[in-house]
């Protein structure tokens, strides 16, 4: 039999050694499901419930392989139903390349069944580079181009492939005019900036006598280099919610997470410094950096035009992250007073105090914090670890150390719900040995998690390490939003819009084949996590938690806190019946009386 355009395709991802493709059946993609059953599965078809769920997976496969991500699905609406999940790969750079089917050649332009302008559709989030086969000879270059250009500028590419071109024979481009061959081959180059460029920075930072630096993912790998440069500059380091993993959290001088979710010490390391050093990050909230005219300020990135954002910047170095700093050490001379760092020291191990106390706090029944407290020292040094958009994204920020090669991530800059459980599923594709942990609040559960269980229980025995742990904070209520709610004058919380209903989370999982767990009382929470991480097999486990527990920025003060849960609960002794016991007596404190009653 010849081989036909959708036989060739899966050759050439086979070629660029493609080894999962995650995604979702439909006609607008038979010739290449066909192509498949010939290839005998290979590169592996991945199938989760929901086209969303396959680029969700190819995002966590790429995110914690450093791989291409490649998902597949079919024309119209499985077109559509990838686009929440690409997107948040385009908006945390990550490389995914999506396949996706249409209509036959003949039927386009005609309103036809499922015909959806798949290139206007496409055109923003795959925006670097978006095409359509229409003739057999276009391949492999599309295809190949799109891989390049996903891998090198990591971002969202895609291939739009008609259904009636993926039953033709393949032929391949010939060596005459208006043929583009192409090859394989991709090598990375490294960006590094020019000396003159160097010396400028390296005058900058030997000015400070206060360097605060702070890593994004772009620093990943550059871990020994960011360390090295702080320890010259006797700086602290705080870290970006998508770098969490890039240095270890026992290091004395680093600060944790930045921002809303972030830390007290991250705070403070901004608020003092009088010089900030940015590597690999474009964390959005400016107003969580130094005042702008406080610190003179230096930028490393890779991407010439991702520099110069955030933040008035004197000098924009692009470049690798580990060998532009490699190249500034020599360059750097040693801060003799560590006063500035040893201040840094202090702020972090009175910050760890605090989240111990944070944790042991009672609530009704079990306070959240103390959930992601005790999962945090109980971590393999080599566990993977995904949150969702939700509360869990606030106590995976804070409560969780990072140490030995542990790797986490969540949906950073789209910030979207659902891709707790799907990042952990591609990561078990792409990394079967390591123990993953998906902490997922359940509203994010009820809107696809709990169908993704079903993905779980369909391959985790091909897994060498079956340990997936799938954790979900019980707390009936879109709680992250009901305190954002609250937080806003006059709008205490709006029922309607945040209850959830309930639902048997563990009772489901294991009525699936999966270990399900229900802990509803704080002194359980420690064995349910042994309990897990000693499995044979993929376990919930799920905590009911009290949606009265406060995410608490860093900074707030009381009063601020006052005036929020003031706001909440407005002379109803419900309300304030629900608030913890530590925030009614430390309100009683500053408010007159209101250890008793409701504040008015
Ligand atoms: C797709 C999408 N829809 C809505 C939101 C807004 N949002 C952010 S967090 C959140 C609540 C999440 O609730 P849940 O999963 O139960 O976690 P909790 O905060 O209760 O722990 C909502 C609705 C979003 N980020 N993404
Ligand atoms: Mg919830």
């Amino acid at each position: 039999m010849k081989q036909t355009v959708a036989d060739f395709v899966l050759h050439r991802l086979r070629e660029w050694d493609v080894k999962f493709v995650f995604g979702y059946a439909g006609d607008g993609i038979n010739g290449l499901l066909a192509a498949w059953e010939r290839a005998e599965n290979h590169p592996k078809f991945v199938q989760s419930r929901h086209e969303e769920m396959s680029a969700f997976q190819a995002v966590g496969y790429a995110k914690f392989t450093g791989r291409v991500g490649v998902c597949v699905a079919t024309s119209g609406p499985g077109a559509i139903h990838l686009l929440n999940g690409l997107y948040d790969a385009k908006l945390d750079h990550v490389p995914v390349v999506a396949i996706v089917g249409q209509t036959n050649r003949s039927a386009m332009g005609g309103s036809y069944q499922q015909e959806v302008d798949l290139l206007s559709l496409y055109k923003d989030v795959a925006g670097a580079y978006v095409q359509m086969v229409t003739v057999p000879e276009q391949l492999p270059n599309v295809l190949d181009r799109a891989i390049r250009i996903a891998s090198s500028q990591r971002t969202v590419t895609a291939v739009i492939i008609p259904a009636d071109v993926q039953e033709l024979d393949y032929s391949p481009p010939g060596h005459e005019f208006k043929m583009v061959p192409s090859s394989l081959d991709l090598s990375w180059s490294t960006p590094i900036p020019p000396d003159s460029q160097l010396e400028r920075a390296a005058a900058v930072l030997n000015a400070g006598q206060k360097v605060a630096v702070l890593v994004g993912q772009g620093a990943r790998g550059a871990a020994a280099e960011v360390t090295d440069v702080a320890d010259v500059l006797g700086a602290g380091v705080a870290k970006a919610l998508l770098g969490k993993d890039v240095l270890s959290d026992e290091l004395p001088w680093v600060t944790g997470s930045i921002g809303l979710l972030g830390t007290r010490p991250s705070y403070e390391l901004m608020r003092d410094c009088d010089t900030l050093l940015v590597v690999g990050s474009s964390f959005p909230y400016t107003q969580f950096l130094p005042e702008f005219d406080q610190a003179r300020a230096v930028q490393i990135d890779v991407d010439p035009g991702m520099v110069g954002l955030r933040y008035p910047f004197e000098v924009n170095l692009v470049g690798d992250a580990a060998e532009t700093l490699r190249r500034l050490l020599p360059l750097l001379s040693r801060q003799e007073d560590r006063g500035w760092r040893r201040t840094v020291e202090g702020n972090v191990s009175r910050w760890w105090e605090v989240m111990q106390r944070r944790a042991a706090t009672s609530a009704d029944p079990i306070n959240p914090e103390l959930v992601f407290h005790a999962l945090s020292s109980r971590l393999p040094h080599n566990a993977i670890i995904t949150a969702d958009s939700g509360s869990s994204a606030n106590w995976y920020a804070r409560h969780i150390k990072i140490r030995g090669t542990m790797r986490g991530s969540l949906s950073g800059t789209l910030a979207t719900m659902g891709p707790g459980v799907p990042y952990v599923i591609g990561a078990k594709f792409g990394c079967p040995e390591r123990p993953c942990y998906a902490l997922v609040g359940d509203g994010a559960m009820q809107m696809n998690g709990i169908n993704e269980l079903i993905t779980i229980a369909k391959y985790w025995q091909e897994w060498s390490d079956p340990r997936l742990v799938v954790a979900v904070l019980h707390n009936n209520d879109l709680n992250q939003v009901t305190w954002e709610l609250r937080a806003m004058e006059g709008s205490p919380s709006f029922l309607p819009s945040q209850q959830l209903p309930d639902f048997p989370y563990a009772g489901y999982a294991t009525s699936l084949g999966l270990l399900g767990i229900k802990v509803e009382k704080p002194e359980d929470v420690g064995a349910a996590w042994d309990q897990a991480l000693a499995a044979d097999r993929p376990c919930l486990v799920e905590f009911v938690t009290d949606p009265a527990v406060p995410p608490i920025p860093p900074h707030a003060t009381w009063e601020q806190i006052r005036s929020t849960v003031e706001s909440f609960v407005k002379g109803d002794a419900d309300r304030w019946g629900m608030l913890k016991e530590g925030v009614r007596s430390k309100l009683a404190e500053i408010v007159p009386g209101a250890g008793k009653d409701p504040p008015a």
